[in-house]
């Protein structure tokens, strides 16, 4: 066997502003996972490193909406977070965070070195200040159009849409988030990490070295960057939340989030290891480790081209060996949205689905978005319940445990003579590794997990063609062979289900009383071995291991996402803009009374109109009025109203309407009085003061 690897394996530190959703595990966690088992499961030495990033803007603006502090928000949120991605069984080593004391001394150390070393480019620059908010605006206190694609929501320090990072000032129009203000500048001192000095060695280790095995949508967005030409970044900030910048003249700023928050991975390294008696370093410089970042695709620039200038230029530190960075993934056809609702967060799933953690795995596994934006919908998600998990895999685990209990008391039966289709059935399932394998270190886990389907395609296949339960009548010898070859396939099922479906794994190893096998079956040893469940193996009972999910089911969520629609949509009804002008001359001319409804009917064949008769107090007149989609005749008899008793007369399908009544409209488009009983009842009218 070839000796064991080392791997730093990093997935996206979440900003702790709130939950996390299935865009967050479908992106980056999920992936990451798999590959961090399957790098365990074949024998490598993994370190599999995430935290909660605890500073930056989003933190501090989370925090001002709810009125509390930063750290009230950070504790919060990282609680809730780290019991997710135990809840979802993604395995982290370690999952620290960035507001811990061995976080705060890594990243000061770190900028120390660079300092000491000049690394960086001390400059007093003119930078974005809103002068009412009485600060700074950097990164997403500040929004404006993407000087490179036009977005108009562009955040100070990037824009999400085209993922491009610039400097605050090379936003076209911006304007506070906190004011609305259009921002002045105001000069201030900042450290800047000089990117054009590293584009040589970025062209040379990236456009050169990765070419091929760096996913084409990395490849291409880091390309482009370096095409475009790189600046000097600051890497400090006038916030007063984050890292103190440790040097002379940094009081009172902070490290840029994005400088301290890759750092992060080297403290959680570290916690780690101190925490298992081990060595962080190899971890981190060892030329034989192999570092790789799991990401969105809208960190991209950060860790292909800021962080390795950070590292490259401190000296000591390896490079990412790969970033497979995934596209976005939409929800039933809309981009997912924190501040929109628009998203399934994780704490709500396990309240609707329990026990289905697998589930949301597998669903977002099998339609990743790898290489192109993709699309989650609750369909898709139960009909890989409903006709894999369940119809597939579940059946299939559950025919040969239920057939092996009933003819042979739970005991795996000898095998007689191998008929071609049993060797040629035993021979596919030990290709299976090597192919999953493939897919896995080729960062397609889509397609491992479907070749993991496969795998139990075949045994349904097998068990569909061979009917044990027929041949039984007949044959005993070769129903036992059946079940020999069939439970194989199970024992294999159990093993290389881990990386994707760590829950369902470990009950299918229980299940098939694995642990009490003198040699276990795994990763690589199942090509190689002969039996994997040996003839005379006691198995368990059976186990439902998944279980249909039915429309209702469904429905409910569905009906969720149809309630955020409506909120939205309440919530954006914008008010309709103002007028132009008039003069107080204009106003005056105005002659509003208070008057009484005294009889109302609606008008025939119109759907809008009710007919009023008003007592203005100077006569009773008629009014025509579109209000009869709001009231009723009968409803508005009685109501005092605001009348506008100047206008003059016009006709309304026939009926002279001699005076308008004031309406206003609510929110969700409905008609109320603009109501007089307030207003001062004068023979002249409103009064004005
Ligand atoms: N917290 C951004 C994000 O959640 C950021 C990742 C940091 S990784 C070092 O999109
Ligand atoms: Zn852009």
């Amino acid at each position: 066997m070839s000796q064991p690897k080392r791997y730093t394996i990093t997935a996206a530190l979440p900003y702790t502003n709130g939950p996390i959703h299935i865009g967050h595990l479908a992106g980056v966690y999920v992936p990451a996972d798999i590959y961090a088992r399957y790098q365990r499961l074949i024998g490598n030495d993994v370190a599999f490193i995430c935290g909660s990033d605890e500073h930056g803007v989003p933190i501090t603006l989370k925090a001002k909406k709810e009125g509390v502090t930063p750290q009230d928000v950070v504790d919060k949120y990282h609680a809730i977070i780290k019991t997710s991605f135990e809840d979802f069984g993604i395995s982290f080593d370690n999952y620290s965070r960035t507001s811990a004391p061995i976080h705060h001394e890594t990243a000061q150390a770190f900028f120390k070195t660079l300092y000491d070393k000049g690394e960086f480019i001390e400059e007093v620059t003119e930078q974005l200040y809103d002068a009412q908010a009485n600060q700074f605006l950097a990164d997403r206190f500040v929004v404006g159009t993407c000087p490179k694609c036009g977005y108009e929501e562009a955040y100070g320090d990037q824009c999400e849409k085209c993922g491009t990072s610039h400097n605050a000032t090379d936003l076209i129009n911006p304007k506070s988030a906190i004011t609305g203000n259009t921002p002045t500048l105001k000069e201030t001192k900042h450290w800047f990490l000089p990117l054009d000095k590293h584009e040589a060695f970025l062209k040379e280790w990236i456009l050169e070295g990765h070419k091929k095995d760096w996913k084409p949508n990395v490849y291409g967005q880091v390309k482009s960057w370096i095409d475009d030409g790189l600046r000097p970044r600051a890497v400090t900030r006038d916030l007063n939340w984050g890292i103190p910048v440790p040097v002379e003249g940094g009081e009172g700023k902070v490290l840029y989030v994005w400088f301290d928050a890759p750092i992060g991975y080297i403290s959680a390294t570290k916690e780690w290891a101190a925490r298992e008696g081990k060595d962080w370093e190899p971890y981190w410089k060892n030329n034989d480790t192999k570092l790789v970042h799991f990401i969105g695709k809208d960190n991209i620039v950060f860790h292909c081209i800021i962080f390795p200038s950070m590292l490259k230029a401190e000296g000591s530190y390896i490079l990412p060996d790969n970033v497979p960075a995934n596209e976005f993934l939409n929800l039933e056809g809309n981009k997912l949205s924190t501040s929109k609702n628009w998203a399934v967060w994780l704490p709500e799933y396990l309240k609707d689905f329990p026990d289905k953690q697998d589930v949301l795995r597998y669903a977002l596994t099998a339609n990743a978005p790898e290489t192109k934006d993709n699309d989650f919908t609750w369909k898709d998600f139960q009909a890989r319940n409903n006709n894999e998990l369940v119809a597939i895999l579940g059946n299939f685990i559950n025919r040969v445990v239920v057939l092996t209990h009933k003819y042979y008391s739970a005991v795996v039966p000898e095998a007689s003579e191998f008929t071609a289709v049993d060797e040629e059935t035993l021979a596919t399932l030990k290709a299976y590794p090597a192919v999953i394998s493939s897919a896995i270190e080729r960062y397609r886990f889509r397609e491992a997990s479907q070749e993991l389907m496969n795998l139990a395609r075949l045994g349904n296949k097998y068990l569909a063609d061979e009917e044990p339960w027929k041949v039984i009548k007949e044959d005993e010898a070769r129903t036992k062979t059946i079940m020999f070859v069939a439970l194989q396939i199970a024992s294999a099922l159990a093993t290389l289900s881990e990386p994707f479906l760590p829950f369902t794994s470990a009950k299918l190893k229980t299940i098939l009383r694995h642990a009490e096998l003198d040699s276990e079956p795994t990763w690589n040893t199942i090509s190689e071995k002969e039996t994997l469940l040996p003839a005379g193996h006691h198995i368990g009972e059976a186990e439902l291991l998944f279980s249909k999910i039915e429309d209702e089911d469904i429905q409910v969520q569905l009906d969720k996402l149809e309630a955020s629609k409506k909120a939205n949509e309440a919530a954006n009804k914008t008010a309709e803009p103002q007028k132009d002008e008039i003069t107080f001359e204009d106003f005056t001319k105005l002659d509003m009374r208070v008057g009484t409804i005294i009889e109302a009917e609606k008008m025939p064949k119109t759907k809008k109109l009710l007919v009023l008769k008003v007592d203005t107090g100077i006569d009773i007149r008629t009014v025509v009025s579109g209000i009869a989609e709001s009231y009723n005749p009968e409803d508005v008899v009685g109501k005092k109203v605001t009348i506008l008793v100047n206008l003059a007369p016009r006709k309304l399908r026939g009926v002279e309407s001699q005076g308008m009544i004031l309406m206003t409209e609510t929110t969700d488009g409905k008609l109320v009085f603009v109501n007089p009983d307030n207003a001062l009842e004068t023979t002249n009218g409103l009064q004005i003061s």
